[in-house]
């Protein structure tokens, strides 16, 4: 039994919020090097209790095994700007010595039947507590902004008619998804150009050395020495 659920996810919220610091800084370092960043923009939440109730229902999770069998109490999503995009982070993750990856599930490639796509990755993440280091499982969710777009919407229609969609909703729902993915391929198609565009504007927001910084020759007493 779960008797503080405050204290069960103290690890999971640690978790969560070391690894959005972790994952927003590889977009901090691919901007640091004027590079396009696969990494558009990371969120993540650790999964509310009442949520987590209704999935061991739904999943027939026992409490006693709620750690191994959940493997999304802590998840992270990474949005990123094209599909090509998802399968460089997936290569960045691999590459990591922080986190292991125990799972990947690609519905990018293999799309759900309700439409969904997304590239999912377990992880097995050690946490420093006080009482030692403590391995939690989380779920990294690498979708392009257009599928993020999808599933955002299809999540709270999901809610509202309680996983069970009228035909017409899902058939929509279904279009909706297929025009969405056109567009991620319609985006890759013209993927050089954008990113190119997109240094060129980058560059040209980065602020004037010579009006931000002191000169140097004017203020470089030495000089005269
Ligand atoms: P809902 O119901 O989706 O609207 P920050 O201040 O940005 O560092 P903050 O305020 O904790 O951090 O928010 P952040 O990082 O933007 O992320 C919160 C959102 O993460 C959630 O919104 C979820 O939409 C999203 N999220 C990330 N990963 C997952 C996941 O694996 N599963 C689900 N369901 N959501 C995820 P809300 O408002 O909590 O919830
Ligand atoms: P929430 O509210 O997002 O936290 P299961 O967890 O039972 O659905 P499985 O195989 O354990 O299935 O995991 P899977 O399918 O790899 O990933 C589950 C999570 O992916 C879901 O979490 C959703 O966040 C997302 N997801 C999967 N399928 C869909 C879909 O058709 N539509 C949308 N919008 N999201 C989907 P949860 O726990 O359902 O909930």
């Amino acid at each position: 039994m779960v008797e503080n659920w405050q204290h069960f996810l103290l690890p999971y919220q640690q978790a969560v919020n070391e690894l959005k610091v972790k994952l927003r800084g590889m977009r901090k370092q691919f901007e640091d090097q004027a590079q396009h960043s696969p990494i558009e923009f990371v969120t993540g939440r650790v999964k509310p209790v009442d949520s987590i109730k209704e999935k061991m229902v739904r999943r027939h999770v026992q409490e006693d095994r709620l750690e191994q069998d959940m493997q999304d109490i802590a998840g992270l999503r990474i949005m990123c700007q094209f599909v090509e995009d998802i399968y460089v982070v997936v290569d960045l993750l691999r590459e990591r010595g922080d986190m292991t990856i125990l799972e990947e599930r690609d519905y990018v490639t293999n799309v759900k039947p309700s439409g969904y796509r997304s590239y999912h990755i377990v992880i097995e993440y050690p946490v420093q507590l006080t009482t030692g280091e403590k391995r939690i499982l989380a779920e990294i969710q690498v979708r392009t902004l257009a599928m993020n777009f999808w599933a955002t919407i299809e999540h709270s229609l999901n809610y509202k008619y309680g996983g069970t969609f009228p035909k017409d909703v899902k058939d929509r729902l279904q279009r909706a998804a297929t025009a969405a993915f056109k567009l991620d391929q319609e985006m890759s198609e013209i993927r050089e150009e954008i990113q190119e565009a997109q240094t060129i504007f980058s560059y040209n927001r980065q602020p004037d050395p010579k009006l931000t910084e002191p000169n140097r020759e004017e203020n470089d007493e030495s000089r005269d020495l």
